[in-house]
């Protein structure tokens, strides 16, 4: 059966939510954005290796969907991960060092930006195949599903990744076995290079109907109303109602990746502009805040100088902390096992 695809846009109504729900969000969101202004100095200043894909402009995506989770529930990420990691509960000295290499980084520095995964928070990991995570995520709902947990499992990919046919393979599967997953798609209108309309054919919520998934396309850049949304829908989920897709409308404020600096031949000064002055997450919920009366500017001021301290500290901590010792290579890559009990064939 088909349904509708719902379009949400969150009232101007007061939230329901706690100050401190509502501070925390916004840290979140803020921390992403320092996390990523250190990310980029570093690769700017030759410290950092390989590149690294930004994820500044899409914090409300991220924040908002995690915020509905506990560190029980499970995420896949993308290339473009530092907002997942951050957002389902990661700490800045981990991931710098992850960035740098250095052994003290989640994946004691071997899987870098755009491997990084951080198990105690549920996060499962970054991957660099675009929409390589979506066989992973489904199968850690199945998992939920089979051992009878009611830990619910997010996707988060691009729009690009609706190009690859393994989703519509873990959609079925989700749909006929009704596995508690949502397939998060952060739709920031490119794939590299080239606009989405130019690669999508339709429309993406309908691709998830014809599974008979319910679909959400939802602004993307408001933070309450992806919360709000997500929590409902992961409710939904523990109660054996999933899978759902949200279509999470966003931008990216940078380059695809921090090495792609000249972007006007596929998108103009002006749209970025336009997005950065009027639909910025950040200062959109900030804004918010100081209206409704649940922050003052001065309360805000503080928390934006103590991330940034915080990322300062972390990263001088990173710079300074050791590179795993060369007896480190294979670990992690190969299984233990033991021959004489590969050779019976056990
Ligand atoms: C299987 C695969 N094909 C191609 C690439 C090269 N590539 C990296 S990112 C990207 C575009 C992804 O676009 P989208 O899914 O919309 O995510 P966004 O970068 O916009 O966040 C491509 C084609 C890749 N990493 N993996």
């Amino acid at each position: 059966m088909t349904s509708k695809t719902k379009t949400r846009t969150r009232t101007k109504t007061a939230s329901s939510l706690s100050k401190e729900e509502h501070l925390r969000m916004y840290t979140q969101m803020v921390r992403i954005r320092t996390f990523e202004d250190n990310a980029n100095q570093l690769y700017l200043a030759g410290k950092m290796q390989g590149l690294t894909h930004m994820y500044s402009g899409e914090e409300a995506v991220a924040v908002g969907i995690c915020e509905a989770l506990t560190d029980s529930d499970r995420i896949t990420s993308t290339h473009r991960g530092h907002g997942h990691c951050v957002a389902k509960g990661a700490n800045y000295k981990e991931m710098f060092c992850e960035l740098l290499g250095k052994q003290e980084g989640y994946c004691r520095g071997k899987g870098g930006s755009m491997h990084i995964a951080d198990q105690s928070h549920g996060n499962l990991g970054a991957n660099a195949i675009v929409g390589g995570s979506m066989g992973i995520a489904t199968g850690s709902a199945l998992r939920a599903k089979l051992l009878g947990q009611d830990d619910v499992t997010v996707c988060f990919f691009g729009d690009g990744a609706t190009a690859q046919g393994l989703l519509y393979e873990v959609m079925n599967m989700a749909a006929l076995w009704k596995l508690p997953v949502i397939f998060a798609c952060e739709n920031n209108g490119y794939s590299e290079y080239t606009k989405t309309e130019e690669i999508a054919a339709g429309s993406i919520t309908a691709r998830a109907e014809a599974f008979g998934i319910e679909a959400f396309q939802i602004d993307g850049q408001d933070v309450l109303a992806v919360n709000e949304l997500s929590k409902k829908l992961v409710a939904r989920c523990r109660d054996g109602d999933g899978p759902f897709f949200l279509e999470l409308m966003t931008y990216r404020y940078h380059g695809h990746h921090v090495g792609d600096i000249n972007r006007e031949y596929y998108r103009s000064k002006k749209e970025e502009a336009d997005w950065k002055e009027n639909r910025d997450p950040i200062i959109r919920f900030r804004s918010w805040l100081v209206e409704q009366g649940i922050a003052k500017e001065d309360e805000i001021e503080a928390l934006n100088a103590q991330i940034k301290q915080d990322a300062k500290e972390a990263v001088a901590y990173a710079e300074a902390a050791a590179y795993p010792g060369l007896e480190e290579v294979d670990m992690h890559v190969y299984a233990e096992t033991d021959p004489a009990t590969l050779q019976a064939g056990k």
